[in-house]
């Protein structure tokens, strides 16, 4: 029998009450981590998890090679297990972990148990050694207090479409969501990749080539059982405009997703591979065009978007558009946002401009463990400001009680997202 909702009243008067209630129901309700790049254990060795992966995780290869002289080509020869070490002795060992990626590892290590007080790579690598991937995904969302993560799924993947074509088998915690950059962004080799997999496909984007490239998506989104579509875009992304982008996205993409009822998900404002050097770890930011997010919302009113973007500075304007459009839904705060002075920042101001209406936080997790500290570390955050924002509500005379609180961090953390797929 759970425990009757209390009816404790939230008051100018109770405000210690108030913050220790909004931190437990911000720690205790499950989230559903709407964007990561997490796999279910039956992709074999895409799903990345232990010690290693963690310190190899690409925001601290960039961070250990700027703070080392190690020429990049050599830590590329590396093996995988040499190459966390060096990050380890480079961002652990001669400097503290301060940075958000760095003190992340410190939290899911932690929080798992292992012993990163020691600060011996050998005794933490011992502690995971031999771990069921099972185990391991099991105690991680317990841990995280997950509901269900959805990946990232690249149907133009070799090593991934393998697995949906031949051994593909559901698991509810690890959901689906199509990602379709190279059919948006590159189509003059896709055209060719689809041909050769029996699509009538051609470089002009014939009357024929749209409907084969419908046929493709519909394909995929019913092997995939995908949630939504999503493309990470340039901070050069531009609608309209005349090019192959926007055609797929008007002829293909966008129709595909009313007809299934599916949003569509931007990601935009990377500027890929900045530092060729850095390999995955060299994509940049730019300031992006947020009135072209504007016009797709207003011009496809029965789409849905879910966008985020890159750049610090378009974050107000993205709020100020997500007012006027409620077939947009703003969410996450991503990559280089994702560290608790901006989270902070872009959380204080989308309650204020959007109240409850968007989706403060995702993972990106690319490394199973990294789910622990991308959580604990935003709830933290969002459970301050939540209670700052419920403390200038009761102090303008509102009643609060514990029952709102746990609908509204229920809303924030998956009920938006599941009734924004609606
Ligand atoms: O495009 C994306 O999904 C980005 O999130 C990734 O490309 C990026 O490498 C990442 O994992 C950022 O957190
Ligand atoms: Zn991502």
């Amino acid at each position: 029998m759970s425990e009757p909702a209390s009816t404790l009243e939230f008051s100018r008067h109770n405000i210690s009450a108030l913050r220790d209630t909004v931190a437990r129901l911000v720690a205790e309700t499950p989230v559903t981590d709407i964007h990561t790049h997490l796999f279910s254990p039956v992709f074999g060795d895409m799903l990345l998890y232990g010690v290693d992966e963690l310190l190899t995780y690409h925001y601290l290869v960039a961070e250990a090679l700027r703070a080392s002289s190690l020429p990049y080509e050599q830590f590329w020869t590396m093996e995988k297990s040499d190459q966390a070490a060096f990050i380890w002795k480079t961002l652990f060992v001669e400097r503290s972990p301060v940075s958000e990626a760095a003190r992340g590892v410190v939290t899911a290590l932690s929080k798992l148990g292992a012993p990163v007080a020691s600060r011996d790579l050998e005794s933490i690598r011992a502690f995971f050694k031999d771990v069921p991937v099972d185990d391991q995904v099991n105690a991680v969302f317990k841990q995280a207090n997950l509901k269900s993560v959805v990946m990232t799924n690249d149907p133009f993947d070799e090593t991934e479409r393998k697995v949906w074509l031949d051994h593909y088998q559901p698991d509810p915690r690890f959901l689906a969501a199509l990602r379709i950059d190279p059919l948006l962004l590159n189509w003059k080799v896709t055209c060719g990749l689809l041909k050769s997999w029996g699509y009538e496909t051609d470089a002009l984007l014939s009357k024929k080539s749209l409907e084969e490239v419908r046929r493709f998506l519909v394909d995929w989104l019913f092997r995939t059982k995908a949630l939504y579509m999503a493309v990470s875009l340039p901070p050069t992304f531009t609608y309209p405009e005349e090019s192959p982008t926007a055609t797929l996205l008007e002829q293909c993409v966008l129709p595909v997703a009313r007809d299934r009822n599916l949003p569509f998900a931007m990601m935009i404002g990377v500027q890929r591979a900045i530092n060729p050097n850095l390999r995955l770890a060299g994509d940049g930011l730019g300031f992006a065009n947020v009135r072209s997010v504007e016009r797709l919302c207003a011009k496809f009113p029965s789409n849905r978007f879910m966008v985020t973007m890159l750049s610090r500075e378009n974050q107000h304007e993205l709020c100020v558009v997500a007012r006027k459009f409620r077939n947009l839904m703003v969410f996450g705060c991503w990559w280089f946002l994702n560290n608790p002075s901006l989270i902070e920042e872009m959380s204080r101001m989308r309650f204020e401009l959007l109240g409850l209406s968007f989706i403060p936080q995702h993972s990106d997790a690319r490394v199973l463990e990294q789910v622990i500290y991308k959580w604990e570390h935003s709830r933290v955050i969002l459970a301050k400001v939540l209670t700052d924002k419920y403390t200038d509500l009761v102090t303008a005379g509102w009643k609060l009680t514990e029952a709102d609180i746990r609908r509204d961090v229920q809303k924030l953390f998956g009920d938006n997202f599941w009734e924004f797929l609606k």
